[in-house]
């Protein structure tokens, strides 16, 4: 029988980028996790007898707050509810079962690239019944419903055993344990020649993929290993802990330190690749090259039709606004729309459902297609593999030749993390005050033609998005973009991302860092950044 537990509102549960993510201590806190599961059950429609996925990245918590949301979602009136099993699911497979299996919605406990264990992050998503991510409006419900909720429904039972596949009942709802893997992986195969991709193998090409201890070990070893028959050892730390090994689960320089050295060092393989805490992110690396996911977007919008997926073309390319404008070279050369929207996935799902778009991508290692309605870390180096497959030429080569065709936006994230809230947000704050009075100033021989803040006006639903990040554009095409993350846990976390364009006659081979050295310093004297942050550098740069 439904139980009606009284309960008083947190005032903090506004969902960020992907989701409430907090320390896992702010979700052990009585309620706090039954109050936010109430708030999206109170704000959705028509949901009585219909299916609920729920799944995570494994990390300390998920399995504790799958069995409350089983409990309340039996209480709340669902007809089944779909967990993975060990309560594993990637975001990007989670996204696959909704659509597949025609659900209403799925939970998904996750709190991606963060630190897991008790002392830290844990977070909730809700993702709508198209397989993605809620979009703004609903999200400002739920915040809104948060603010105000005073009971939640669950009811009594003992927990479902979550390590058997199989079918049990709570309290007239169906409870399915499913493989987590085997929808995806038929997918993928779907999408991609894995006959091309075995004989690339076979034929001796070496790949090392970081697992990182997170969700997409059991992938990645299925996939990879089973399906593809690349070596054992293939992928490394494949086993998810619910603490990620003490490690950040983040594929960047700073946490895929181990396989930054092994495809710099002297027996590099082929191909290197990592995935982030649940499985939506890729790191891309060729020997002796890394790829920033903003010209990964590029390349593999470039060649994506040598994928049996992908093969009658593209409908269209979007990518987030901070992202470089190396997609928007392929697009215009391709003859595509090119969208550019706030930063987020929930903000490509419109895109996708309306076919204007076939792939998507961040700068922030996320890419995708409209396979799924969230950014695929697996996919991303499936598409790569199917394409170094066709063309039988090394990461470096295709990179060489990319720029030799589109031109190189040299590009870089910095990130200051940690950093106080009150003086980021002063930071912004001045500069925001400032835009109307910088252009035509000139720094380090660098001239702002524009400065604006960016704001989205979404074509398919018509709805507005504010305040999405500072943008200063510099004669000459560089550009420099300033915005605070929106999934950190403690302090902010202060993003800059620089970007400066060669065309396909000028220097193609720089460093980066040399590259973007005197945007770097236009930054810092436009924006004062080591006066606010008090910090000589950025925390991560990517
Ligand atoms: C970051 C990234 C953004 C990404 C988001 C969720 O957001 O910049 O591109 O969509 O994380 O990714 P923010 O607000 O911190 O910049 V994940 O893999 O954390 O779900
Ligand atoms: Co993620």
């Amino acid at each position: 029988m439904t139980m009606t537990i009284t309960t008083t509102p947190f005032a903090d549960q506004k969902p960020g980028t992907s989701g409430l993510r907090k320390k896992v201590r702010v979700f052990q806190q009585t309620h706090y996790a039954e109050n936010f599961v109430q708030s999206v059950f109170d704000v959705l429609a028509d949901y009585v007898g219909q299916t609920l996925v729920v799944g995570g990245d494994g990390r300390f918590l998920n399995r504790d707050v799958i069995q409350t949301i089983i409990r309340m979602a039996a209480a709340n009136g669902f007809g089944r509810v779909l967990v993975g099993l060990g309560g594993i699911l990637s975001t990007p497979a989670a996204s696959n079962v909704i659509r597949k299996q025609g659900a209403f919605g799925g939970l998904i406990l996750s709190a991606s690239h963060n630190p897991g264990g008790p002392d830290e992050d844990f977070g909730i998503k809700y993702n709508i019944g198209n397989g993605g991510p809620a979009p703004e409006k609903m999200t400002d419900a739920i915040y809104a419903r948060s603010k105000v909720i005073d009971r939640y429904f669950t009811v009594q039972g003992p927990d479902v055993d979550l390590d058997r596949l199989g079918e049990t009942q709570m309290a007239g709802m169906t409870v399915s344990v499913i493989d987590p893997v085997a929808d995806y992986a038929k997918l993928m195969e779907q999408l991609f020649d894995f006959g091309a991709i075995r004989a690339l193998i076979a034929d001796g090409f070496s790949i090392s993929f970081d697992a990182m201890h997170a969700v997409t070990g059991p992938y990645a070893l299925e996939i990879l290993e089973r399906r593809l028959g690349a070596p054992a050892g293939t992928v490394v730390n494949g086993t998810p802990l619910p603490d990620f090994g003490g490690l950040n689960p983040d594929p960047n320089m700073v946490h895929a330190h181990d396989l930054f050295e092994r495809m710099f060092g002297p027996d590099a393989p082929d191909f290197g690749a990592a995935s982030d805490g649940d499985g939506d992110r890729n790191l891309i690396l060729g020997r002796n090259i890394f790829v920033t996911p903003s010209d990964s977007l590029a390349a593999l919008a470039a060649n994506a039709h040598l994928a049996p997926g992908y093969a009658q073309g593209l409908k269209g390319i979007a990518r987030s606004m901070p992202t470089s404008g190396a997609a928007d070279r392929v697009a215009h050369a391709l003859g595509l729309p090119l969208y550019e929207t706030p930063t987020g996935w929930k903000f490509f799902g419109n895109l996708l459902d309306a076919g204007l778009v076939t792939i998507c991508g961040e700068e922030s290692a996320g890419t995708g297609s409209d396979h799924v309605r969230e950014k695929d870390g697996l996919w991303a180096v499936l598409l790569w593999l199917n394409i170094l497959a066709v063309r039988r030429e090394s990461v470096e080569a295709i990179m060489a030749a990319h720029w030799a065709r589109f031109g190189r936006n040299y590009y870089a994230r910095h990130d200051y993390e940690g950093v106080d809230i009150v003086a980021a947000e002063r930071l912004v704050s001045e500069l925001r005050a400032a835009l109307p009075r910088l252009p035509v100033r000139t720094t380090h021989g660098l001239t702002v033609a524009e400065a604006d803040e960016f704001e989205y006006l979404d074509p398919v639903d018509g709805s507005r998005s504010q305040g999405q990040g500072l943008r200063l554009r510099f004669e000459g095409g560089a550009r420099i973009v300033f915005r605070l993350s929106g999934t950190g846990t403690s302090g902010a976390t202060l993003r800059i991302y620089l970007e400066r364009y060669e065309g396909p006659e000028g220097v193609l081979d720089l460093e980066t860092a040399a590259a973007l050295a005197d945007l770097a310093a236009v930054a810092d004297a436009i924006a004062g950044i080591v006066r606010y942050t008090g910090r000589d550098g950025p925390t991560v740069i990517m």
